[in-house]
C-alpha cells in the first residue's frame, strides 16, 4: 500500500479522525506512512479541528517501525535511526504533545513499538479489550522510544516502565485500565462507539479551556506546586475571559445546554 492512502485525515463536524491504514502490515510505518502522519498531526492545529480521534484500519492498531524497511540483508552498513527518530517521530510526538485540543485513541487491537508510545502519547486512551500493548524494542535490540520511557515512567511509575520496556511481554488492555496506563477498556463491538461520542463530546466543548486543561496537566510533573498554582491562576484567568466561560455559566443559570464554540 502506498504513501498516499497510508494515512486516512477526514475532518467532520470539527473532529479530525486520522486513521492508520496499511492493515495488511498491522498499520506500522513506512517512510511516506511517517511523513503523512506528521502532516495529519500538522493539519489538527487549524482552527476548524476541536478534537482528534485517532485509530488503526483493520484488526491491529500499529506494530510500529515497518521492520521490512530495516532489512540489514540487504544494506551495506547500519541503519541511522537516530535520524528516523529525529525527523519522524519526535516531531509527530511533540507537536501532539503541543497541541492545544484533546486527542482520542481507539486502540482497535495489537499496539506494539513505536505504534504503543504513539497510543499513551494521545490524551485519552480507549483500548478493546482484545488489544495489546507491547513495547516490543527489546526483542530487537532496540530502546523505547516516541516518549516510551518519559511516558510509561510517568503513567506507571518505573517498576513497571521497566517491566514492560526489558520484557517486551504483551499487556492486556484491562491489567493497562486498571494500572492507570490508559483511561478505558472497552468491549470490542463498543470500542468505535464509545471513541466517537466522547470525540464529539470534546468537539462541541469548550475548546480552549480543554488545551488549557491538558496543558496544565502535562506541566504538573515538571513543576513544584507554587510553580504550579501560578500557572493556574493564569490559565483561569484566560479561561475566564473566553466565550466559552460565559457561555457556560449563563447556561447553568438559565438551566439549558450551553452551546460552545470552541473561543
Ligand atoms: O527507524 C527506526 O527503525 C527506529 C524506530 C523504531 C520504532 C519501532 O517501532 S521498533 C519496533 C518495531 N515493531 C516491532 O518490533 C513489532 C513487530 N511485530 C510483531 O512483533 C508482531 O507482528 C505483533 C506482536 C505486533 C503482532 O503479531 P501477530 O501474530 O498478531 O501478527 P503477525 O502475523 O506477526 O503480523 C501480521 C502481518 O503484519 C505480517 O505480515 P505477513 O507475514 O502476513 O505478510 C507481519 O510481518 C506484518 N508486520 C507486523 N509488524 C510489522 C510487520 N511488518 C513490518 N513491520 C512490522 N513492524
Amino acid at each position: 500500500m502506498g504513501a498516499a492512502n497510508s494515512i486516512v485525515a477526514d475532518v467532520e463536524n470539527s473532529v479530525l479522525t486520522i486513521t492508520l491504514n496499511r492493515p495488511d502490515k498491522l498499520n506500522s510505518f513506512n517512510a511516506g506512512m511517517s511523513e503523512a502522519f506528521l502532516q495529519a498531526i500538522i493539519r489538527a492545529e487549524q482552527d476548524d479541528v476541536r478534537a482528534v480521534l485517532l485509530t488503526g484500519a483493520g484488526r491491529g492498531f500499529c506494530a510500529g517501525q515497518d521492520l521490512g524497511d530495516r532489512d540489514p540483508r540487504k544494506m551495506t552498513q547500519p541503519p541511522d535511526l537516530g535520524l528516523t527518530i529525529e525527523t519522524c517521530y519526535n516531531p509527530v510526538l511533540r507537536r501532539m504533545r503541543a497541541l492545544e485540543k484533546p486527542i482520542v485513541c481507539a486502540v482497535n487491537g495489537v499496539a506494539a513499538g513505536a505504534g504503543a508510545n504513539i497510543a499513551l502519547a494521545c490524551d485519552v486512551v480507549l483500548a478493546a479489550k482484545s488489544a495489546k500493548f507491547i513495547q516490543a524494542f527489546s526483542k530487537i535490540g532496540l530502546v523505547p522510544d516516541s516518549g516510551g520511557t518519559w511516558s510509561l515512567t510517568r503513567l506507571v511509575g518505573e517498576a513497571r516502565a521497566k517491566g514492560l520496556a526489558l520484557t517486551a511481554e504483551p499487556l492486556d488492555a484491562e491489567t493497562a485500565a486498571s494500572w492507570g496506563l490508559i483511561w478505558r477498556a472497552i468491549d470490542d463491538d463498543m470500542l468505535m462507539a464509545e471513541a466517537t461520542a466522547l470525540v464529539n463530546k470534546f468537539a462541541t466543548g469548550p475548546t480552549t479551556g480543554l488545551g488549557m486543561i491538558k496543558q496544565a496537566i502535562q506541566a504538573a510533573s515538571n513543576q513544584s506546586l507554587d510553580e504550579q498554582l501560578n500557572l493556574e491562576r493564569d490559565l483561569q484567568r484566560a479561561a475566564g475571559r473566553t466565550a466559552d466561560y460565559a457561555e457556560g455559566v449563563t447556561a447553568f443559570l438559565e438551566k439549558r445546554a450551553p452551546e460552545f464554540t470552541g473561543k
